[in-house]
């Protein structure tokens, strides 16, 4: 039966560097990760409503059904591979497309204004979460979630970019300065190809 497979990591693990350090990730990718699509893959073997299902299929039938362990891990892939993909090594993040920026400007008055707002849910989120930046009705919107809630399946909500505000994100590189975190990777670290490219 096809299992849900860990995404690769779309750079070297020292890549983001001094900001995310290869240790960081050594936990965060290879054991955090990676063990939620060990813990998932073991949750749904021989259930017929999740085994051989893609991850938004198993994100939205776990939703739906109310089964939390299966929600919680798949969910929980499902933000981390976005995250990955979120981030981009210093200088290699590219610019908001054209019609990416129009919507930013549109909705936030400036890509700093929306860089701002990012930052300001990413810092103010209590205990463990998310920052998203998300089109949403046709608007750009910051929102946090909490834990392994996803915006991944919510109707007309699409997923822009997002910053893993858990403690496992940051702890060795930067302790408890969550804000120094936050303020490092959306000043330095923020893929607006990736964001360009879900704009759509
Ligand atoms: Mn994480």
């Amino acid at each position: 039966m096809k299992e849900i497979a860990l995404a690769p990591l779309p750079y070297a693990d020292d890549a983001l560097a001094p900001t995310i350090s290869a240790k960081t990730i050594s936990f965060h990718y290879g054991k955090h990760h990676a063990g939620y699509v060990k813990t998932l893959n073991g949750l749904v073997a021989g259930k017929e409503t999740y085994e051989g299902r893609s991850l938004e299929s198993i994100i939205s039938s776990s939703y739906d059904l109310k089964d939390t362990a299966i929600f919680n891990n798949a969910a929980q892939i499902w933000n981390h591979d976005f995250y990955w993909r979120s981030l981009a090594p210093a200088g290699k993040g590219g610019e908001p497309s054209a019609e990416l920026l129009a919507a930013v400007n549109a909705s936030f008055g400036s890509l700093d204004a929306c860089k701002a707002a990012l930052a300001d849910a990413a810092v103010k989120r209590f205990g463990s979460g998310w920052a998203w930046l998300l089109k949403k009705d046709g608007k750009l919107v910051v929102e946090s979630t909490s834990n392994a809630d996803t915006p991944c399946g919510k109707p007309f909500v699409t997923p822009l970019l997002v910053i893993d505000v858990w403690e496992h994100a940051y702890y060795l590189d930067w302790q408890n300065a969550r804000a120094a975190y936050v303020k490092a990777v959306v000043d330095g670290h923020l893929n607006w190809s990736f964001a360009s490219s879900n704009f759509v």
